[in-house]
């Protein structure tokens, strides 16, 4: 940091550089209407700039408290900024920059959830969105149910009035509104899960029946879990972005956020009480989001988790490696255009191979530096919507998945070769990282067992998909050579045997 540069806070506003764009409208009389849980790089990319494009085309009682219940603390970067920071949108050599408002305070609640609380129960705020990530949620990936053996569930259950988990924090945050306002409230959550509003409707709605009282009935009547897309590209941001900000822009600012140009939000239209009008600004409010999050998750968001597990193997650092590598790109396009589309349901108003095409082209962007790692980071929690829910879908059609059990297999063979006994070729991040080494601790090299053993974790691999043997087969013919000193070996086998397949087929079908 340079210390001689003024920090962004709200009296920089007047002076900025005439090519950043600030707020359009009076920050100083916006009222905190709504809070987010888990301020990171991607809300302040989208939902809070979709607030601010909302604010100043309709001004409302919508400014935003950010809480963060886990690392970091934001009281020195947004907080210190009174809640402005830089939104970079960055294509290639293209840079755009933006101050955003819509923030208009923050709380760090990492020690405990009574700041959270605090907020969360307070009768101003109508709406409480999230981006907590997939695990944040405690749900068993496979089923979508609330996980009860969840260390942090155990402790919230057993003391409810200092929760440590997000069902937890949510459950007495409703608990205090009963007992306080009785007040409707909307929770969004904006999170890469499948069904998202259903999961945090089921996880809140189980705690609160184990906690008693009629409280579940209460949040049946007054609160309401739409289910929600989001899209854009966010990384997490590097050093480097918060210098480049100084550079180019003349101060400095430690809550930079940087994004791709895309952006989209559907959101399903089942509010408690009033709601923000983002519909005005480019999201859209829609009865059913399920083809939407299909098509997205399956194409976009599986495309990143197969260039994340293969590129780490393969030896590349970032998204935009992995798609310039001529066999990654052949591969995950393949995959997508024969093996995923089939599995997807009409969505009004998108073309799925158009959408492939242009998702593609959003990870060839050499200016977004999403690492392989941040995104095989929690592999366990993202493979299910990504990958094998599409794979289920084609076996029950009796159709190929040659292609999809790749990185499925890769997702393992991460996870194997970060274990003591693999060398520990990389730290990962993951809940079920102990559980695959324990595996690969007790099994060794052998591939048939490992996949084996790993498939049989129920609480990721639903038990009938386990059993299905073309799924087993290529998952362990995938991993062996995933395991071996040329990993490559299994991508490029796959695409060749897919090409027989397909000859095959086309042979048939003249005949
Ligand atoms: C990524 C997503 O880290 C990840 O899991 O795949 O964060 C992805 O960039 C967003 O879903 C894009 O909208």
């Amino acid at each position: 940091m340079n210390t001689s540069l003024e920090t962004l806070r709200p009296e920089l506003l007047e002076r900025l550089p005439a090519t950043v764009q600030k707020p359009a409208y009076d920050r100083e009389t916006l009222a905190p209407g709504m809070a987010h849980l888990g301020v990171g790089a991607f809300h302040r990319c989208h939902q809070a700039e979709y607030t601010d494009d909302l604010l100043s085309r309709q001004f409302d009682r919508w400014g935003i408290v950010g809480i963060n219940i886990r690392p970091p603390h934001l009281a020195e970067t947004l907080g210190r900024q009174s809640g402005l920071y830089t939104r970079l949108i960055r294509e290639n050599d293209h840079v755009e920059a933006r101050v955003i408002g819509s923030i208009v305070k923050v709380v760090d609640s990492q020690d405990s959830a009574g700041p959270a609380l605090d907020v969360l129960a307070s009768p101003d705020i109508e709406l409480v969105t999230m981006t907590v990530t997939e695990k944040g949620y405690c749900h068993v990936p496979s089923t979508g149910e609330l996980d009860l053996g969840h260390p942090d569930i155990v402790h919230d259950l057993a003391n409810p009035e200092t929760p440590r988990s997000v069902p937890g924090i949510l459950t007495q945050a409703l608990e205090l509104r009963r007992a306080t306002h009785g007040r409707k409230l909307t929770l969004l959550s904006c999170d890469n899960i499948p069904t998202n509003g259903v999961i945090l409707e089921t996880v809140v709605r189980t705690f609160a029946e184990r906690r008693g009282n009629r409280l579940a009935d209460w949040i049946a009547a007054k609160a309401a879990f739409p289910s929600a897309m989001v899209d854009r590209i966010a990384p997490a941001v590097t050093q480097d972005d918060l210098d480049s900000v100084e550079q180019w822009f003349g101060y400095h600012d430690g809550a930079v956020a940087v994004g791709e140009p895309f952006r989209q939000w559907v959101i399903e239209k089942k509010f408690a009480g009033r709601m923000p009008r983002w519909d005005l600004v480019g999201a859209t409010f829609v009865d059913d989001v399920t083809p939407f999050e299909h098509l997205k998750m399956r194409v976009l968001n599986g495309a990143q988790t197969t260039l994340a597990t293969l590129g780490v193997l393969a030896g590349l650092e970032h998204t935009s490696d992995a798609i310039a590598d001529p066999l990654l790109s052949v591969f995950v396009r393949r995959m997508l255009v024969e093996e995923t589309v089939p599995t997807l349901m009409p969505v009004p108003g998108m073309e799925p191979l158009a959408y492939i095409e242009q998702s593609l082209g959003r990870l060839k962007n050499t200016a977004i530096r999403h690492r392989n790692h941040q995104i095989a980071t929690d592999g366990s929690q993202k493979i299910v919507q990504r990958l094998l829910n599409p794979i289920r879908d084609r076996l029950s059609q009796g159709a190929s998945i040659g292609l999809l059990a790749v990185p499925v297999a890769g997702w393992m063979a991460y996870l194997i070769q970060a274990s003591e006994r693999f060398g520990k070729l990389w730290p990962v991040s993951d809940p079920y990282a102990g559980k695959v080494a324990a595996i690969a601790d007790a099994t060794g090299r052998d591939a048939p067992a490992l996949a084996s053993a790993i498939l049989a974790i129920d609480t990721i691999f639903d038990p009938g998909l386990a059993a299905n043997e073309t799924f087993r087969e290529a998952i362990t013919v995938a991993l062996g050579e995933l395991l071996s000193d040329n990993p490559m070996a299994a991508v490029r086998h796959s695409l060749e045997q897919d090409e027989v397949a397909r000859l095959k087929r086309s042979k048939q079908s003249a005949l």
